[in-house]
């Protein structure tokens, strides 16, 4: 393979910043994009608070989860944290309400419920790329993501039972399905945290590396990814959420096959038809077995 491809690139990415989003000035997320790759960079930018979210900082997630969706450059996107101490530490305990996190709009909110849906349904890989402590919601954000390359210095643990909270959603069934019931049901109820090693062991993350190779790395399995057939890795990401998800799962990998059919001459010549106010002609398209 490689002496057809060659060797995948090792060198840095020199990555472009961008400030404006969805028309608002970024504050608490810096965004990325790599120049000449298609490559999109989301960290979370608060690592005095371990990089926890505000409802602020999930909206600003989900406006560069989507500017990196739609544009058709970027083929893989990676979410991390600033520094190296933390991905992220869960939602800001300091802004939690009654119902939910309070953002500046004074109305509680557990937006990063949808985040988590936006990150699973986005046609694109999404990588989390981990320094530092992944926990509470954190951790989930990193379980969400395709695909996890975790720092030698990387922590892992959900802290709800702790602090009053728990995710009964992806964050329990996702994590029974990527660890197993036994495991998954330790790490919420004894609320333990693991070192890297130990999740490299239990299936929770894809590789560990060293702290100062994480970027590289991470790097370089986005453009091993990159160089693969985009519809290919859209349509197994449907499949394996498909798997999961119940019907928006097969919505989802539905969505795909309409995608393919509108590309094809058979999906054509129903459209052209009603255009052309004729009968479709469907004859000269075979009936495979
Ligand atoms: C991450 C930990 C282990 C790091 O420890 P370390 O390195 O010793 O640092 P600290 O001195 O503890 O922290 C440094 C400063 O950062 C602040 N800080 C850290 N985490 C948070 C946080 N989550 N909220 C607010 N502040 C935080 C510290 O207070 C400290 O500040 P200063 O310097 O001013 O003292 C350790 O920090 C730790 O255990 N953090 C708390 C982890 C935690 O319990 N997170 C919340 C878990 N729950 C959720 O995330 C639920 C949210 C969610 O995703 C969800 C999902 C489904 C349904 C609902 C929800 C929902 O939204 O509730």
């Amino acid at each position: 393979y490689e002496r057809i491809h060659g060797q995948v690139s090792r060198r840095p990415a020199f990555w472009r910043k961008i400030e404006v989003v969805a028309k608002e000035q970024l504050q608490e997320v810096i965004y990325e994009k790599a120049v000449g790759e298609g490559i999109a960079k989301i960290a979370i930018n608060r690592p005095e608070k371990r990089n926890a979210f505000t409802p602020r900082t999930v909206l600003e997630m989900s406006w560069c989860f989507a500017d990196a969706r739609d544009d058709p450059k970027i083929g893989a996107i990676i979410l991390t944290g600033t520094g190296t101490q933390a991905f992220c530490s869960g939602g800001d305990q300091t802004v939690r309400g009654k119902g939910g996190y309070v953002g500046e709009d004074n109305v509680p909110r557990l937006n990063v419920l949808d985040l988590q849906v936006q990150i699973r349904r986005l046609p694109k890989p999404v990588v989390a790329m981990v320094a530092g402590f992944a926990v509470g919601g954190g951790h989930i954000l990193h379980m969400i993501c395709d695909l996890t390359i975790a720092a030698d210095n990387a922590v892992f643990g959900q802290t709800g039972p702790k602090v009053g909270s728990f995710d009964a959603g992806y964050g329990s069934t996702h994590m029974a399905r990527l660890i197993g019931q036994k495991k998954a049901r330790e790490m919420w109820f004894l609320s333990r945290m693991y070192n890297a090693q130990q999740a490299l062991d239990m299936g929770l993350v894809n590789t560990v590396v060293p702290l100062d190779r994480l970027e590289e790395e991470t790097v370089i399995w986005c453009r091993e990814m990159l160089r693969n057939s985009p519809t290919a890795l859209r349509v197994l990401k449907a499949a394996m959420n498909a798997d999961e998800d119940g019907q928006a799962g097969i919505q989802e990998l539905g969505g795909n096959a309409t995608l393919l059919f509108y590309h094809s001459e058979e999906g054509d010549e129903g459209r052209q038809a009603y255009v052309d106010r004729r009968a479709p002609d469907f004859s000269r398209f075979p009936r495979l077995p």
